[in-house]
């Protein structure tokens, strides 16, 4: 595996120092992804977001096997739900909501089984995992602290939902100087039409705030 390989990507092939580049996996929690947690509660097709289950457990072999810096993101609460902003708590109409008792115990809190990530990519002892109370990895979190400390520079963006974490992470890190590549197949949202746009938006106009390729590309690098 060379040090730096070119990819093709949206808008235009990147160049990417794997030395310097970070796996980014954003909120593949079972309250997001299974049947019965909060995203179905919310009336959303889980399904569209377990597809990008399989690419994203062969991207993360790839990147373990080179080595690469894996960080992995949950987004959630404290149990008293201290960090959770009112206009978060009480917003729109779910039938459950956050902290509320769910299928896998309270919703987006903490310690509790839906809050964690879901089997197939249970991070690896050390691996970062980040807890996050926002939908932005930088907001309230030691993100940009560990990657300066690795001497990050570009980040793989993966997880889910396109539209919300993903988008707001990939935004938050290309303000702070990072090169993003979103791995179109390993991000997912619930609504099919969203995750066209959404991949569109970041690649447009020139790549307004990052990169898109899919998972061969990269997978094809890091080997
Ligand atoms: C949402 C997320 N959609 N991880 N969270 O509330 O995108």
């Amino acid at each position: 595996m060379a040090d730096t390989v070119t990819i093709s990507a949206q808008p235009d092939d990147l160049a990417l120092d794997l030395t310097t580049t970070a796996l980014v996996i954003i909120d593949m929690q079972r309250d997001f992804l299974l049947p019965g947690g909060f995203g179905e509660t919310l009336g959303n097709d889980v399904t569209q977001l377990q597809r990008v289950v399989g690419p994203l457990v062969e991207l993360l072999a790839a990147a373990r096997r080179a080595g690469m810096l894996v960080i992995h993101t949950r987004e959630g609460h404290l149990p008293d739900l201290s960090d959770c902003p009112p206009a978060k708590l009480n917003r729109g109409a779910p039938s459950k909501r956050i902290g509320d008792p769910g299928a896998f115990g309270r919703i987006l809190i903490r310690g509790e089984y839906g809050h964690d990530i879901i089997d197939e990519l249970t991070p690896s002892d050390g691996e970062v995992v980040i807890d996050k109370p926002g939908k932005g990895a930088f907001y309230a979190t030691d993100l940009g602290a560990i990657l300066a400390e690795h001497g990050i520079t570009q980040l793989l963006v993966t997880g889910v939902t396109t539209e919300v974490c993903v988008h707001t992470t990939t935004r938050e890190a290309n303000d702070r100087g990072y090169e993003c590549v979103v791995v179109s197949d390993c991000v997912g949202s619930y609504f099919p039409e969203f995750q066209r746009v959404g991949l569109e938006m970041i690649a447009a106009q020139g790549g307004i705030f990052g990169w898109t390729a899919p998972s061969g590309e990269l997978i094809a690098a890091l080997t």
